[in-house]
């Protein structure tokens, strides 16, 4: 119950750690698009066709992390919009509209009223602070009654149409929008599996893994066909030991051919990785030779698409001898190259290696709106692997300092003490880096209570989903 109120705990305060996390640096220039005369309400365009009511319509906006809530606005077509910004956020905003209408940045704790004019169309306003807008912070004006519409009635109604509301596969989702669906499912379980109890002898085990398709919420506003064992992306974690064997029944119940490849086996991969088609299975058997943190994936050309729609997960080895730890994450990376809604991975951005969205476990930010937990004075270990299907991994836990550090096979730092024969002294590692495929895990004791974000420190890839919190309570 202590690791439920935990989780608890860290819902409450997880949209700060989150946002303050992943804020780039709060901007000291003032300028940019917000700079303009403070208060000035219009860009003197009069909307056209539509009559001024004489009335005022008033909101207040206030700011929760990286959004202004309310998100939207209604006002009555012809009635003037006066907006008062509280900033109750933790850093500097700002807010414009696509009118011209525009308010300097104000401090945190700060107020201000915008006249934003009569309101005749729909209209678009954000903060223009430097990567705000694209975190999220987008007010959106929507005109009640009047004639609004007609300035759309002259797009086309297929194609692109509804694809102007923040989510378009195009601009990426926004962390709001990703964490929005973060909260809404559940999380993938990051907890290693235990160990079966073992008498000494290499164990046996055996699973089935069933191919499906089915589609996966990303936003609240757009879904994705992904490909999956047994119903999740990652598929199963197995966990064993060195000299266990693996029998996998492997049953296609998609609508394609699919196959598997373990890299934890040492086998030729004629017979077992080999596609089938849907309604047929295999059996594919190997045995553990080595320790690590394996992946396996479909490997069906094309297999930047298999990867990327979902078909890949982990087994974890353990080296002899490893000594047992208070808990035990499993994180793997992988990257969501979105398309239209509802559809598989988008093919130029695969080739182009530009993915819009990056995840632990499967979905961006789960480990924000769900954080992993631990109490002070454990060990955490933390298994990682890369699945990709192209982009590295340098995994680091902010506040935190890895005492051990293996990977691929070697340790670089345990308990401290380097493992190169040379360095004296008491020595550690920020930053666990992995390119695609590659295995490893760290360790740390967290000392204090507090709320640890865990990242990919590329930046970029870490604000697309690579993101999750780590609560350590005393
Ligand atoms: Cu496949």
């Amino acid at each position: 119950m202590s690791r439920a109120g935990g989780a608890v705990i860290g819902i409450v305060v997880v949209a700060a750690v989150v946002l303050t996390a992943l804020l780039v640096r709060p901007s000291l220039a003032s300028g940019g698009a917000g700079g303009g005369t403070p208060g000035a309400a219009t860009s003197g365009t009069t909307p056209a066709a539509v009559t001024p009511t004489g009335h005022t319509t008033e909101v207040t906006l206030t700011v929760e992390g990286m959004a202004f809530t309310p998100s939207t606005i209604e006002v009555p077509a012809g009635d003037r919009l006066e907006v008062t910004l509280d900033n109750t956020g933790d850093q500097r905003h700002d807010l414009v509209f696509a009118n011209g209408a525009a308010l300097d940045p104000l401090a945190p704790g700060d107020s201000a009223t915008l006249d934003v004019g009569v309101i005749g169309a729909d209209l678009e306003g954000w903060c223009s602070l430097p990567g705000h807008r694209q975190m999220g912070m987008v007010v959106h004006v929507v005109v009640t009654g009047g004639t609004e519409g007609a300035d759309t009635s002259d797009q086309p109604s297929g194609d692109m149409a509804g694809m102007d509301h923040g989510a378009s596969a195009t601009s990426g989702p926004t962390m709001v929008e990703l964490l929005d669906t973060a909260r809404a499912t559940d999380p993938y379980p990051a907890e290693l599996p235990a160990l079966p109890a073992s008498d000494g002898t290499p164990a046996d085990h055996r699973y089935t893994f069933t191919v499906t398709e089915q589609e996966d919420p990303v936003t609240p506003g757009l879904t994705r066909t992904v490909w999956t064992y047994n119903g999740t992306s990652p598929g199963p974690i197995l966990h064993g030991r060195v000299g266990d064997t693996f029998h996998i029944t492997l049953v296609n119940k998609g609508s394609m051919g699919h196959s598997i490849d373990f890299h934890a086996g040492d086998v030729a991969p004629d017979e077992p990785m080999r596609t089938i088609e849907p309604g047929e299975s295999l059996e594919y058997v190997f045995t553990a030779q080595r320790s690590g943190i394996w992946m396996y994936h479909c490997s069906t050309m094309p297999m930047t698409q298999h990867i990327a729609n979902g078909m890949f997960g982990a087994v974890v080895i353990e080296p002899d001898g490893l000594e047992p730890v208070d808990r035990s994450y499993v994180l793997i990376q992988s990257e969501l190259y979105l398309g239209a809604d509802g559809a598989v991975a988008d093919a130029a951005k695969l080739a182009t290696m530009t993915p819009d969205v990056v995840a632990f476990n499967g979905r961006a930010f789960q480990y924000d709106a769900h954080p992993l937990t631990a109490r002070v004075g454990e060990r955490v270990r933390f298994w990682l692997l890369d699945a990709g299907p192209n982009l590295g991994l340098g995994f680091h836990v902010v506040g935190g300092q890895f005492d051990t550090v293996w990977r691929e096979g070697a340790y670089s730092v345990f308990h401290g003490t380097s493992t190169d024969g040379h360095t004296q002294g008491v020595t550690g590692s920020q930053v666990l880096t992995l390119g695609a495929a590659e295995g490893g895990f760290v360790e740390l004791v967290p000392h204090e209570a507090g709320h640890y974000p865990f990242v990919n420190h590329a930046m970029t890839l870490g604000e697309k989903g690579a993101h999750g919190v780590l609560v350590v309570t005393p």
